[in-house]
């Protein structure tokens, strides 16, 4: 039967169950990526599991969040990553060598591969045809220990691209349309696979732009098919060897459609607060902006910034405007510093941060008050930036410069400058010297622990009676940047889960952990879309280590569920939304006969303040049932290995 590419990847690693939308499989993991701000946690778990060497072909560990080191926990951090790096057989991506997607593109992904990584953008390998899917640390953990990774099998959305961008339309602005139609909730369950004649115009960074940012449409991954265009990339990269032609099979079947004709799109902007808030450029009109920022994941590489630099050359940043420039890695940025773009950067007026996530994740450059911020960015959550009350514009990087000019949102087009298209070049500038290769001899190796490095918590077993208050609710859409923020204050203490559990939803009630820890349990209620964003499974084991015992929304955002499931958080849904509205905070809430209840469908709530009574379901697969039943996924994983945590 003729497949789509997704259907072909999931075939060739399918260890378990049968692939049909909703029902539970699992695959075989190809590739591994981790990041420090999740890595720490990841390697702990990893280290929980008992496993000498990972099982993966390969797994990398970057550093790219933490860097601004205010203090000695980051540097701690990376320190223990080195190390456990070196003793595990992970390679290590030394501080100063890129944001991990845009290197992990570079250097690392395969078309035809499987990739689990624990950051939600790990889907820009997609742009290679790569299979590249965001979770939870534990779950990568538990693929670099071997096992496989469960997931619920994904319809297929194919994006029918035709036609080609015009002048001054960038990849990004393909993005940004997909989310304008099908918003932050609408790739919830799906994998979103682009195919048609409009692909082949598309260079592969283009095309990593468009999966990359597809993590905000909540979506599995997102995936273009291998052709010339990545053979083309791959060679320039020294990597001809890794190419694979792969494509869907002529005549196969998606379960959903869209069709875009590229050269109808225009400029488009995400404006505050939610990146499907999308509309033209034009429409947004010539707001002031106080700061421009280029970079982060999404547009970074070698041509988005020779489109920055070719833009600014010869001229200077609007006063009203700071401009800052991250480089998406160290081959990014040795190129542009070699090929004299970099100089042009600065002599504008430019001011170069180094390669990493920096301002996307509130590490340094926070906005002034009340002011606008355009960045070339994926995310523009309330506060993510670091000033509560700035509001955060997202752009292709075309856009951005033309704004850093102007010192107003600008649609490129009516600068009325001559278009030049950068072409990625015939040989990228190639250096592997900042990638360490696991130690030889790894029983010599001494894993270094800095104080910050706290052990891991484990929940207890699910109670037959749970019996707690609502100590907090909230609406639709809440983030994993709501409910565990990050910024240059909290992310250091991404390794130490009670110091870092004083700031979950701070930017929402800070009282919250002072309610748990009074409590010494809770529910939390909230709206549609619960756990939207990021990976972070902070957001989940925070809210566990202050007492929260189950989550009762409208629906949830994957990897978040997926996390609370691994920490052992009941993730239920009302099965009549209206219910949602008569729960108030502080209402007292009581579950009996979890266990018994857990082996069905349905939860049976009580609300004991009201005294009524609603039905909560929770679509969980017999293993997740297992897994809340233990206490999470390190309790069950050791239940059934016989390993001692
Ligand atoms: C993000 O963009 O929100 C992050 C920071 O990269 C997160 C990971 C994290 O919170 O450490 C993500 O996207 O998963
Ligand atoms: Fe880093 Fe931002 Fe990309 Fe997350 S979205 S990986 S913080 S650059």
């Amino acid at each position: 039967m003729a497949k789509n590419l997704t259907q072909k990847i999931i075939s060739n690693h399918l260890v378990e169950g049968e692939m049909i939308p909703g029902q539970e499989i699992a695959i075989r993991i190809d590739q591994t990526l981790t990041q420090d701000a999740t890595g720490t946690m990841a390697y702990l778990q990893f280290e929980a599991l008992n496993i000498s060497r990972v099982q993966t072909e390969l797994s990398v560990s970057y550093v790219d969040h933490n860097t601004l080191q205010n203090g000695f926990e980051n540097a701690d951090d990376h320190r223990f990553l080195q190390t456990i790096a070196a003793k595990h057989g992970i390679y290590f991506s030394r501080p100063g060598n890129g944001i991990c997607h845009q290197v992990h593109v570079e250097r690392f992904a395969k078309p035809g591969k499987t990739l689990l990584g624990s950051d939600s953008h790990t889907p820009m390998s997609g742009g290679m045809g790569c299979l590249a899917i965001g979770a939870g640390g534990l779950d990568v953990a538990v693929a670099m220990a071997g096992g496989p990774y469960y997931l619920k099998m994904p319809k297929v959305l194919g994006i029918h691209l035709t036609g080609k961008l015009q002048p001054w339309v960038a990849p990004k602005d393909v993005i940004l349309e997909v989310l304008r139609n099908l918003t932050v909730k609408g790739g919830v369950g799906k994998v979103i696979e682009y195919y048609g004649e409009g692909v082949a115009s598309l260079s592969l960074t283009d095309r990593a732009t468009i999966t990359n940012m597809g993590a905000e449409l909540g979506a599995t991954t997102s995936i273009f098919p291998s052709d010339e265009m990545t053979k083309q990339y791959l060679k320039a990269q020294g990597r001809e060897g890794d190419w694979t032609p792969l494509g869907a099979d002529e005549g196969c079947e998606y379960d959903e459609h869209l069709s875009i004709d590229l050269s109808e799109l225009e400029p488009l902007v995400a404006r505050p607060h939610s990146p499907d808030n999308v509309v033209k450029v034009h429409e947004a009109g010539p707001i002031p902006v106080s700061q421009v920022a280029v970079g982060s994941c999404t547009n970074s590489s070698f041509s988005d910034l020779m489109t920055v630099a070719t833009l600014l050359k010869g001229k200077t940043v609007h006063p009203n405007v700071s401009l800052s420039i991250s480089p998406g890695s160290k081959q990014v940025f040795t190129m542009i510093a070699q090929n004299g773009a970099l100089a042009d950067l600065i002599a504008a007026g430019g001011r170069i941060l180094e390669s990493a996530c920096g301002p996307c994740i509130g590490m340094g450059m926070s906005p002034s008050s009340g002011s606008n911020s355009v960045r070339s960015f994926n995310r523009n959550f309330e506060g993510r930036s670091g000033t509560k009350d700035a509001n955060v514009y997202l752009v292709s990087p075309e856009t951005a410069a033309a704004t850093a000019l102007t010192g107003k949102l600008t649609d490129p087009r009516d600068l009325g400058l001559t278009y030049e298209k950068v072409s990625l070049p015939e040989q990228f500038t190639l250096d592997d010297n900042m990638v360490i290769e696991p130690a030889k001899n790894p029983e010599e190796v001494e894993i270094v622990r800095g104080p910050n490095i706290k052990p891991l918590p484990i929940n207890t077993k699910l109670a037959d009676v749970v019996n707690a208050n609502v100590l907090l609710k909230v609406g639709d859409n809440i983030t994993t940047d709501h409910i565990m923020p990050a910024g240059a204050k909290v992310l250091p203490l991404r390794s130490n889960i009670p110091a870092i559990s004083e700031y979950v939803y701070a930017v929402i009630d800070q009282e919250f952990p002072k309610r748990c820890k009074e409590a010494g349990k809770g529910f939390i209620v909230g709206g549609a879309n619960y756990g939207q964003g990021s990976s972070r499974e902070h957001a989940a084991l925070a809210p566990m280590y202050l007492g929260i015992k189950a989550v009762i929304v409208k629906s949830f955002a994957r990897i978040h569920r997926q996390n609370l499931i691994n920490v052992g958080i009941l993730p239920l849904v009302f099965r009549d939304e209206s219910v949602y509205e008569q729960i108030a905070q502080g209402d007292e809430l009581l579950i009996e006969n979890t266990v018994n209840q857990l082996a069905g469908d349905e939860i049976i709530v009580r609300n004991v303040t009201k005294d009524t009574v609603f039905t909560t379901v929770h679509d969980l697969s017999d293993r997740q049932k297992e897994i809340i039943k233990a206490g999470g996924l390190l309790n069950f994983t050791k239940m059934n290995s016989g390993v001692t945590i």
